[in-house]
């Protein structure tokens, strides 16, 4: 009896692991239109991941992210520079849209989390890839 109990929670253990690991190779991509200074992405942050995953972008351009947290609990927004310096750091509000305004100054990767405890790790990261100037 007692083994058969650890047995099907290890089952589900893995289960879960591979869940989880299925949904973080998965990038859902948003692509901004060549040559906007100003573009504007609507992000969804939801139990746990944002949607997009992965945000294109040029160097120079304005970022408007409209993103809304869809889940029953709070999240955050924290975007970090490509010399992992924080550039902004918003709360999300359980079901609420909060609009954040990222400056692309230079190229490279600009990653985002979720700061709260054990959600970047559940799936709530992504990234803003800048391509420099041509
Ligand atoms: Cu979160």
């Amino acid at each position: 009896m007692m083994k058969k109990a650890i047995f099907s929670k290890l089952l589900l253990i893995t289960a879960l692991v591979w869940t989880l690991a299925g949904c973080a190779g998965k990038d859902i991509v948003f692509e901004a239109p060549a040559g906007a200074e100003e573009v504007v992405v609507s992000m969804k942050a939801s139990n746990f991941a944002f949607d997009p995953t992965v945000i294109k972008a040029h160097q120079g351009s304005v970022l408007l992210i409209e993103v809304e947290n869809v889940a029953g609990i709070a999240h955050n927004l924290t975007i970090k520079s490509p010399e992992e310096k924080i550039l902004t750091s918003v709360s999300l509000p359980a079901g609420q849209t909060v609009t954040v305004q990222v400056i692309l100054e230079e190229s490279g990767t600009y990653a985002y989390t979720c700061d709260r405890p054990m959600h970047t790790t559940l799936g709530m990261s992504g990234r803003i890839e800048v391509a420099p100037h041509p």
